[in-house]
């Protein structure tokens, strides 16, 4: 299942889920002759016994059979590392970066028979790789997400960007299709789209041999009804594309959408111009299943955790999530802060020209991926980086004005640890802290979230909303001790409790995220103190195989409220 919803009727899409060959080659270039293993696609590496800590490459081999000659394109939708795509010997893609899909380059005149798909897949921790790094969360190694193959026409629909707008008592929207014609020959293009029931109507356009074309339409919709937590109305878009004339469709895309609008003003954030307070979890796509390569079974089950908990908003703590739990918080009515992959790096590590270059294609895909789902409602970037420093606030600069570029409709913010040193508020629209009061400190959490809103307003984020985007503590499931020292479900609970009666009794507050779901396994040899012991972080509400600990109850009782 690439997705929750059929993304195309015309465009022919079969997902390539099963048992691969596998073969792990260490740090060599070749392709292997032969190959010893077997490996579930989409799968971690990981969770074979024969790997359970390899870090390398691995060769992933599969044969697939065209029925008639075709284009084809190869959808992946999660590769970790740092992935390269053999069609019958012929590279055809290269991809750095586990979180974020990517597409083959359209293969011409595919005959008919039988065809090899080589994956080559890296998660080694080296020089080049910047945002993956020895870290407080698993980089695990693998094709990690769904992967597809795509019987696709040389003239097809890239991608579509659906912006709903509410003016005058109703709702409107902006559509513009991206149509990409990689034949030798000009093409003349008829889009028509279907909005549920209501028709959308394209002009035509004529696309140049080679070249990319953006097709921009506008609507009126009296009849939708918004999408909101509480009512999380959905809506398919579907755009078919005609060819020179000819009366039946030859490519088609389909999209899930929503209507609302998501605002700031006075200190708070409005959804459909209602102010909203987020009650959530980070949550990090890891399980000691399954790694990062969640069923969809398993994604229900956070899911549902996390509305017992009475929560309304998840971040994707720290990179951009499969598309199937978008997809899911889409149809639940959960608020997403969606952010880019990159924690804790500092400004020696971001100095390198390679950060940046990865940061801003990792935003790129994220948001033009992701940008049609209602849930996303905030873009977060560079999850404690370097906003304390000069060099490091014009990379931040950089990546948020890029991501206004591609998206006006959403607020954008960064999580910092770096209280009254900070020097980034300016150029977010959120201002979201971590801070670890009666943690990492021993701070009242009530005293430090009015410093916190002294910072802001003294320091650049005067009159912007404020989020607590991460608190909370060490408890180790089954350790209950009446002592109620460190690391004993009882003393989570109690960091929970004072933390989350501090923040909800705040008005100015409009958010908190505890810090965690889920326990997470983290990498070894970190050097962490003894709260990283058995390599996993323990802050989770429930442990790694979802069993909820005391402070689950907490979260409840203040969530619920
Ligand atoms: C940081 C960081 C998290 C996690 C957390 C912790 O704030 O953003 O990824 O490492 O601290 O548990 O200490």
């Amino acid at each position: 299942m690439l997705r929750l919803f059929r993304t195309n009727e015309i465009r022919q899409v079969i997902e390539l889920e099963g048992d691969w060959d596998f073969e792990p080659i260490g740090q060599d270039d070749s392709i292997p002759a032969s190959y010893h293993y077997r490996m579930p696609v989409p799968g971690c590496w990981e969770m074979n016994p024969r790997f359970p800590s390899y870090r390398g490459k691995g060769v992933y081999r599969r044969t697939l059979t065209v029925t008639e000659k075709t284009a084809v394109r190869l959808v992946f939708k999660g590769v970790s590392h740092t992935a390269q795509v053999y069609f019958d010997g012929v590279e055809v893609a290269q991809h750095y970066n586990a979180y974020t899909p990517f597409t083959s380059r359209l293969i011409q005149e595919v005959e008919p028979g039988e065809h090899e798909l080589v994956v080559v897949v890296d998660n080694t921790f080296h020089e080049g790789s910047k945002l993956h790094i020895a870290n407080d969360y698993y980089t695990y190694g693998g094709i990690i997400r769904p992967v597809g193959i795509e019987y696709i026409q040389p003239v097809y629909i890239e991608r579509i960007q659906f912006v709903p707008s509410y003016e005058n008592g109703q709702w409107h929207a902006s559509m513009a299709a991206v149509v990409i014609n990689t034949g030798s020959t000009s093409a003349r293009v008829q889009l028509q789209g279907m909005l549920g029931e209501t028709p959308i109507r394209f002009e035509a356009a004529e696309i140049q041999a080679g070249a990319t074309t953006s097709i921009v339409t506008t609507g009126s919709f009296p009849n939708a009804e918004a999408w909101s937590n509480g009512s999380p109305n959905l809506y398919k878009l579907q755009v078919q594309l005609f060819r020179d004339g000819e009366q039946t469709a030859s490519d088609d895309l389909i999209e899930r959408v929503g209507f609302r609008t998501v605002t700031t003003a006075n200190g708070r954030i409005q959804v459909n111009g209602e102010d909203i307070v987020l009650k959530g979890f980070n949550r990090h796509e890891d399980h000691p299943m399954v790694g990062a390569a969640f069923p969809y079974q398993l994604m229900v089950q956070d899911m549902e955790l996390m509305l017992e908990a009475g929560s309304n908003a998840v971040r994707t703590s720290h990179y951009p999530n499969d598309e199937r739990f978008l997809d899911l918080c889409d149809e639940r009515g959960i608020y997403v802060w969606e952010e880019n992959h990159a924690r804790g790096l500092d400004i020696e590590h971001m100095r390198d020209p390679r950060f940046q270059e990865q940061c801003l294609v990792c935003n790129q895909e994220m948001v033009e991926n992701h940008y049609n789902h209602p849930s996303i409602i905030i873009w977060g970037i560079l999850n404690e980086c370097s906003s304390n420093t000069p060099e490091g606030k014009e990379m931040y600069r950089e990546q948020l004005a890029q991501i206004r570029g591609l998206d006006q409709s959403r607020p954008l913010t960064y999580a910092t640890h770096h209280r009254e040193h900070d020097i980034c508020f300016d150029l977010a629209d959120i201002i979201s802290f971590n801070l670890y009061p009666q943690w990492y400190t021993d701070e009242d959490p009530g005293e430090l979230v009015d410093r916190a809103r002294g910072w802001t307003e003294e320091l650049g984020g005067a009159g912007k909303p404020i989020i607590m985007s991460e608190f909370g503590g060490d408890g180790f499931y089954g350790m209950r001790d009446a002592s109620r020292v460190r690391g004993t479900e009882e003393r989570q609970a109690d960091i929970i409790e004072s933390n989350l009666a501090a923040y909800t009794s705040r008005p100015y507050i409009s958010g908190m995220f505890i810090w965690q779901f889920c326990d997470c396994r983290v990498v070894e040899d970190l050097g962490w103190l003894f709260s990283r012991a058995g390599t996993q972080n323990s802050k989770g509400i429930v442990d790694k195989y979802r069993r909820p600990k005391l402070a689950f109850e907490v979260v409840k009782k203040y969530f619920r409220q």
